[in-house]
């Protein structure tokens, strides 16, 4: 091991897309301006009680007035390309119709500028943001969000076509399956398991008829789900223990993974739910083959391992960040990596999202020092260039955040941005993460 600023001697294949991501309820604000309509996380953190401080996304980072100087501190990193999501209410306010040209309008003047500075777009149709009246017409609940889903979809790449040449149809539908609808302190603030599985399948039909309405196009760009992935080790080499980390890990991972990559939903999982459960009721004929119809590829998000013992519980193995759950692992990186390939590929590889929140502060010189965050990177970096030696196709590799943003329930507590926000002056300075990533970038290594 060398110290942070070290150099480790490793280089990425050329042209490797280096890059940041953002999504628009976390960065935007500007809740009401343009048309956009309300979505179940207005809704939800406009609820007392649901976020840290009452903290609610109406001005974030004001990033829908400020995306032009945005746009020239991703130059100033030197990002080859730029992962943020479509806002929904913003094109469709109540989810349905006719789209919104204001709020076309400014996702084209986003990926113009992005293009003006020779960063790729890289754009997720779905970050959760649901617009409100999809959610009183009962929400994923309903097969019928997956469909005006798809139509919002062909709405957005009609008006963006081939300038946004890599799409992202669903942010990890399993946050939305265990935090929105199991544990419930994500929108819409469920807790019904029962529920949570049926929204796992209507979430997995959106990604496949978006899929669908990409290729009615014609256009030459390519799509691909975002999951967020969870290497799921036994706590020791028991029967018991083996037995319930594949379990978990078909909960955590075959059941968004398969049904795309293979076109059927993990048996264990679904024999687990039961014949009677509603997803089980809830899958059509004709569903998988929509699911699995073919990606160009598959987006990754890796932040933590988890430890799984012989009853089915957890346990923690290696120090947490400030984010209760996540746990500091970089070799899951590695493993998930080469796991995704081995079992799923081959099939191009995008990290487009991993990262680590630090108690920032901006020092009266100014400065922000984040060096657990650089060597949170570094290690995870070099375990993602182990996996590129080992022949997986990884082509970018996204740090979660470019800014700090809204960090969901825990509101603006958390940063996990590489661009520090001063919330009451909306100022941006570079954390030392930021200096230290353009020098990665412009070495095209660590
Ligand atoms: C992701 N987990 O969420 C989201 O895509 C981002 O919007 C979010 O800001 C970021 O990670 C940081 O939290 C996750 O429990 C939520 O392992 C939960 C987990 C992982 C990612």
């Amino acid at each position: 091991h060398t110290d942070a600023e070290g150099t480790l001697g490793l280089h990425f294949p050329e042209n490797f897309g280096w890059g940041a991501a953002t999504s628009a309820y976390q960065i935007e604000g500007a809740a009401k301006e343009d048309g956009r309509g309300e979505s179940i996380w207005d809704t939800f953190s406009r609820t007392p009680g649901r976020t840290r401080g009452g903290d609610n996304g109406d001005v974030a980072a004001d990033h829908y007035h400020r995306y032009l100087a945005d746009l020239d501190l991703m130059r100033d990193l030197g990002l080859r390309s730029y992962r943020f999501s479509i806002s929904w209410p913003r094109i469709q306010a109540d989810g349905r119709g006719a789209p919104n040209q204001r709020g076309l309008d400014f996702y084209r003047r986003l990926v113009d500028g992005l293009h003006d500075r020779g960063i790729a777009p890289m754009a997720t149709l779905y970050h959760w943001d649901l617009p409100q009246a999809l959610q009183d017409a009962g929400g994923w609940e309903n097969r019928d969000t997956a469909h005006r889903f798809a139509e919002y979809a062909d709405a957005v790449f009609n008006a963006l076509g081939t300038a946004v040449p890599t799409w992202l149809t669903v942010n990890e539908p399993k946050t939305v399956v265990q935090n929105g609808y199991l544990i419930g302190h994500h929108a819409p603030g469920h807790q019904d398991p029962d529920a949570a599985y049926l929204v796992a399948h209507h979430l997995m039909l959106a990604h496949g008829l978006a899929v669908q309405a990409l290729r009615a196009t014609g256009d030459d760009t390519r799509i691909g789900p975002a999951l967020n992935l969870h290497p799921c080790y036994p706590v020791d080499d028991s029967p018991a223990a083996t037995a319930a980390a594949r379990l978990y890990d078909g909960y955590e991972n075959r059941l968004y993974l398969d049904p795309v990559f293979t076109g059927s939903y993990p048996a264990d999982v679904l024999a687990d739910l039961g014949p009677g459960s509603r997803m089980v009721q809830g899958i059509r004929d004709g569903d998988l083959k929509i699911i699995s119809a073919p990606v160009d590829l598959l987006a990754v998000q890796y932040y933590t391992p988890i430890y799984v013992t012989g009853t089915g519980g957890t346990e923690r193995r290696w120090p947490t960040s400030e984010a209760s759950w996540q746990q500091i692992y970089p070799d899951g990186m590695y493993d998930i990596l080469t796991r995704v390939t081995r079992d799923y590929g081959p099939v191009p590889i995008t990290v487009t999202e991993n990262g680590l929140p630090t108690p920032d502060t901006l020092s009266d010189a100014g400065t922000v020092d984040d060096t657990g965050r650089i060597a949170f990177l570094r290690d995870h970096l070099a375990a993602a260039h182990r996996a590129v030696a080992s022949g997986v196709p990884l082509e970018s590799y996204h740090v979660w955040s470019l800014m700090d943003n809204f960090e969901w329930e825990v509101g603006y507590d958390q940063r996990w941005g590489l661009i520090y926000v001063d919330y009451p002056t909306q100022r941006r300075v570079l954390k030392s993460s930021a200096h230290w990533y353009r020098r990665v970038i412009a070495a095209n290594g660590l």
